[in-house]
């Protein structure tokens, strides 16, 4: 009997051109690329040969007459859209969003207040600044967007996983991203703020420096889109059924828990599996293991002067500590379904900030509003026309009646004589709503001013909360920013730039700035940092204590002579732990001992330490030595990550030159239960970082 496909390996379902093709999502039968069983041209001809063109004699010159060769060829060479100018990397997933009520004092948005309310949802993840084919473990900021099918119409709530913006203003968008995009001259370095036009810019415009502290600590650079928090960012302004308002930001809580890769391991990836998170997330859903997310709000009162606790709600490089204002979780994302084609679905999907529905307004926070313009401009370019909202992922659930007409890519057959208001010709129709029948009216508002290019005196302060940000994080978390921060200026050219970058992180702490200087070779200057910041613990990562393993991925080193019936058992306990376990031994087959087989998943020549959470090397293998086995299980170790071993798996690990007797070894004598149990509440704790000193001195 042929050995049992393992969970992790299941391939993505196929949509044959030979069958049905999948309908995508819930889209209706117009959608339908293909059917039937014949290869056929665009125009249902059925087909002879795919594989020759049409030839005036076997070695004579190709006939212009040839339809499928032109048609064939006309196609692929059109086959590329323009990628999106950020965010082009990105992967996507279906799913649903379940409110649990809680909303419907702040909002009469139905998909938010009603109880058990569930709407559907496509969403992206995103890095900013790479192209499209760029690696995903780069250190960037992602992006999170959320399109939700609600029964009133799209909603798209396009956030990052960083609370915080660059810039105040969303005039200054164009340079910021000129400035992290590779050089002009030489298109170098790829997805990376580590060249000096970045630091150029971040240094010279100081209000970036809040968001430039996050992007230097651990959540530039997540474990996977299971494990990134999501923020909108700006201040939304949230209407209830009785007309009252209140100023509210959103945040999407990962119920994994946040974690993040460490640097080596990041930069290793991006060449081992540059496709790092698309895989993770896919492979997760795949293998039954959701992504999860709780959405929250922190609901602020919409006072006159949009301050909360001095904190001014309409400037986007400031948060409001959840200590002022907890999260108060309103429902839950659930997202459990893969594309059927990338290009279709996660390529065209078309976010829009101005995608609303009555129950959610927007605020004056200058950077908002700018948006509030580019997202439906960029389509254009990118989709080719306006007609983009009819393609399946972006077409809305609600009934659409619009008297947008024609244009570019128009798929709609609309009926009727009379495409304007007022008609009479159509009765008419279609009318236009009320409030109570649903029709988004804008709150009247008192706008009074003198036309100015300013900002409010508030938008002054770019120091403050970089310094909260920093003083907030744990000792390891801090080293990892220093050491960030270390490495991108250290990568840059200019010595002013440099300098620069240590005069503006003068004024965020002096320790982080001396650390910084002192690796660069630099005097550190001084400055004028906060003295006093209450800390906000919740902008810390490391776990209180262990959380879920769901999605987690961890090795079994096995090979000829191993303890099968160990793996066998491991492999179950891990997999009922939602988590994956993948068989890596020193080359492929299967692994067979009595009647006991398992599929070899990884070899050491097709895998690297990078994909897995934690490496378990089985008994029977004491003796087993390789070079390549020896630096998995050291990188492992470096990026403190749980090792265990059983029987006399502990000798591979002492060859290797691991310290058996250091935090984080799990070891026994069989993958008994209190031995999985330990693995397990290790890898929950998501990293060792009691390891930290150790392997940072070492
Ligand atoms: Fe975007 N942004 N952005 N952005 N953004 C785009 O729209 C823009 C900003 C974000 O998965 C573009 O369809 C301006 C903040 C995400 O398809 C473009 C400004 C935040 C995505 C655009 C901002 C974001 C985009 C490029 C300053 C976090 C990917 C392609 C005023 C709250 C969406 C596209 C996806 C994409 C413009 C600032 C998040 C050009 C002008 C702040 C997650 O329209």
């Amino acid at each position: 009997m042929p050995p049992k496909r393992q969970r992790d390996q299941a391939a993505p379902k196929p949509t044959s051109p030979t069958g049905k093709t999948e309908l995508l999502g819930t889209i209706g039968e117009d959608s339908r690329a293909q059917a039937g069983e014949f290869l056929t041209t665009a125009q249902g001809v059925r087909l002879p040969d795919t594989d020759h063109s049409l030839k005036a004699g076997r070695r004579g010159p190709t006939l212009l007459e040839d339809f499928h060769l032109r048609e064939k060829i006309t196609h692929f060479d059109h086959e590329r859209i323009p990628e999106r100018v950020v965010h082009a990397r990105g992967a996507a997933a279906h799913g649903t969003f379940v409110a649990n009520g809680r909303a419907a004092s702040v909002t009469k948005a139905p998909f938010l207040a009603e109880k058990g309310r569930e709407t559907p949802v496509f969403t992206r993840f995103s890095t900013v600044l790479g192209s499209r084919g760029s690696a995903d473990t780069v250190r960037d900021t992602r992006g999170f967007a959320v399109k939700f099918y609600t029964a009133e119409g799209n909603v798209d709530l396009v956030g990052n996983n960083i609370p915080v913006f660059f810039i105040q203003d969303g005039i200054k968008f164009p340079d910021i991203i000129h400035a992290g995009k590779p050089h002009p001259d030489r298109e170098i370095p790829q997805a990376q703020t580590a060249h000096d036009t970045f630091w150029d810019f971040v240094t010279l415009h100081t209000e970036a420096t809040h968001h430039v502290l996050w992007a230097m600590s651990d959540r530039a650079i997540p474990r996977s889109y299971r494990t990134m928090e999501g923020f909108g960012v700006h201040t939304f302004r949230l209407v209830n059924a009785d007309g009252e308002t209140a100023l509210v930001k959103f945040h999407w809580k990962p119920v994994a828990g946040v974690h993040s890769l460490v640097w080596e391991e990041a930069q290793i990836t991006a060449g081992a599996d540059p496709d790092f998170h698309r895989r993770d997330m896919a492979d997760g859903i795949e293998a039954g293991a959701p992504l999860e997310y709780d959405l929250g709000i922190q609901v602020m009162p919409d006072t006159e002067d949009e301050t909360f606790e001095g904190i001014d709600l309409l400037d986007p490089t400031k948060i409001v500590p959840e200590e002022l204002a907890p999260v108060q979780i309103i429902g839950r994302l659930t997202l459990d379904r893969n594309p059927t084609n990338y290009f279709a679905e996660t390529e065209q999907v078309a976010f829009h900030t101005g995608n609303l529905v009555p129950g959610i307004d927007v605020t004056n926070d200058p950077l908002m509003q700018a948006r509030l313009f580019s997202y439906l401009d960029t389509q254009l370019t990118r989709l080719g026309g306006p007609n983009f909202t009819q393609l399946p992922v972006n077409r809305p659930h609600a009934p659409v009646n619009d008297m947008l007409r024609d244009g570019m890519h128009q798929t709609a057959i609309h009926q009727g004589q009379a495409p304007y208001l007022p008609n009479s010709v159509d009765q008419g129709l279609p009318r236009v709503a009320t409030e109570e029948e649903g029709a988004y009216v804008h709150r009247p508002r008192h706008i009074e001013g003198e036309a100015v290019r300013a900002n409010p005196v508030s938008f002054d302060d770019h120091f403050s909360q970089a310094t909260l940000f920093y003083r907030s994080l744990s000792k390891v978390e801090q080293v990892h920013v220093v050491e960030a921060f270390t490495f991108e200026l250290g990568k840059c050219y200019e010595q002013a730039i440099k300098e620069r970058a240590l005069s503006v992180l003068a004024n965020v702490d002096e320790d982080l700035c001396v650390a910084v200087a002192a690796g660069l070779g630099l005097p550190a200057p001084k400055g004028k940092p906060a003295a006093e910041v209450v800390p906000s613990p919740a902008l810390s990562q490391i776990p209180p204590g262990p959380g879920p393993i769901t999605g987690r991925v961890i090795g079994i080193f096995a090979g000829p002579g191993a303890d099968l019936g160990g793996v066998e058992k491991l492999a179950g306990a891990i997999e009922a732990a939602g988590a994956i376990a993948r068989v890596i031994a020193p080359t492929g087959g299967v692994i067979a001992k009595g009647k006991t087989t398992r599929i070899v998943e990884r070899t050491l020549l097709t895998t690297r330490s990078v994909e897995f959470d934690a490496v378990v090397v089985a008994a029977g293998l004491g003796a087993f030595r390789d070079i390549k086995l020896t630096i998995l299980l050291q990188e492992a170790f470096r990026h403190c990550k749980t090792i265990a071993a059983w029987g006399d798996g502990d000798q591979v690990l002492t060859a290797a030159g691991i310290d058996t007797t250091a935090p984080g070894i799990v070891l026994g004598d069989k993958p008994v239960k209190t031995f999985t149990a330990d693995l397990i509440k290790s890898v929950g704790l998501h990293r060792v970082w009691e390891r930290a000193e150790l392997v940072m001195s070492s």
